[in-house]
């Protein structure tokens, strides 16, 4: 019997590949010059997509594909899936939540410590001989403490607000709600209310239409000349332009970031800036957590094609 034919958006691991490999006929997306012409001609045989968190799955690309079934995201944020496209022809659709959140938390409050310690900047001064040459590094910033805003309370801010309170951090949170699980933590209902008590803001909610730069100007001004954003969700959540202004200005103190829009081709004007951190999109970026990740997606596919619930439906 023939394999099930599945189209793969971007590149996996090879453990990830592999595995794929062996079980349906994969279609490397990524790899074909011709789009239009490789849709023409496979596009009525693919029942399913692989694919990542940040590429997802758009409605053209839906479209093209007649007998689509079911679309495996590898990643917690499906907000590049066109879930309504999806929805309207049944098309299910699965993602990779629980197993990288710890690790999405690790590396947020990571980029917090290097960024408020200067830990990047530390490690220039020792290599280009500027410790030899000019004596102590310049001071930083005290982390312990201080004022932590987590926009966001979900599964990932949660983990972070955790960490945070084992640096003795005073904690306040902006959700729809107040949550049962917070004890002490405050909720503040308005982000521009939360940014300005805060010393450090998280960016930890799913990204979706109503979330588009819910951190605007008016968040990112009330957290201010000492104030450093994080932001470990997804691009479109902060209003990437007045951002920019606010660090070249200064009306900003910092920013340590880990998604940007149009990655892997930020906007060169992060580049010439001194008070940000950039990391390439790597949050769940460690081999237990990908390796956890990938092995849902090919339970997800080999589950419907088999008739079995899915591990972790999101349609
Ligand atoms: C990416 C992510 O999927 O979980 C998410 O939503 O964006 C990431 O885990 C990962 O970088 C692989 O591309």
């Amino acid at each position: 019997m023939s394999k099930i034919e599945i189209l793969q958006v971007g590149p996996y691991p090879l453990w990830d590949e592999e595995r794929l490999n062996a079980n349906f006929t994969i279609h490397r997306y990524f790899e074909t010059a011709d789009k239009a012409a490789f849709l023409a001609e496979h596009g009525a045989n693919i029942r399913g997509i692989a694919t990542r968190g940040e590429l997802g799955a758009n409605q053209t690309l839906i479209e093209a594909l007649p007998k689509l079934e079911v679309i495996s995201v590898y990643g917690v944020g499906f907000d590049a899936v066109d879930l309504g496209a999806a929805r309207d022809r049944g098309i299910r659709v699965t993602n990779t939540p629980d197993v990288l959140t710890k690790d999405v938390a690790d590396l947020g409050v990571t980029m917090m410590l290097a960024q408020a310690r200067g830990v990047i900047g530390g490690e220039s001064w020792v290599k280009s001989g500027d410790w030899a040459k000019k004596g102590l590094y310049p001071l930083k910033s005290r982390v312990h403490g201080k004022r932590a805003g987590i926009l966001g309370l979900g599964r990932i801010g949660y983990e972070v607000a955790k960490r945070l309170a084992g640096f003795d951090m005073d904690i306040a949170y902006s959700d729809m709600g107040p949550k049962d699980f917070a004890g002490d933590w405050a909720f503040v209902a308005d982000p521009a209310e939360l940014a300005e008590r805060s010393d450090f803001l998280f960016v930890t909610l799913a990204a979706s239409a109503e979330t588009r730069h819910i951190v605007g100007r008016k968040v990112i001004e009330a957290l201010g000349p000492e104030g450093m954003l994080i932001n470990i969700s997804r691009a479109s959540n902060i209003d990437e332009a007045a951002l920019l202004d606010a660090l070249e200005s200064k009306a900003l103190g910092s920013a340590a970031l880990d998604v940007f829009e149009g990655e892997p081709n930020l906007n060169p004007r992060f580049l010439a800036l001194e008070n940000v951190l950039l990391q390439p999109h790597m949050a769940s970026g460690t081999v237990e957590t990908r390796k956890a990740m990938g092995q849902l997606v090919f339970d997800n596919l080999s589950a419907h094609f088999e008739g079995r619930p899915l591990p972790t439906p999101v349609l």
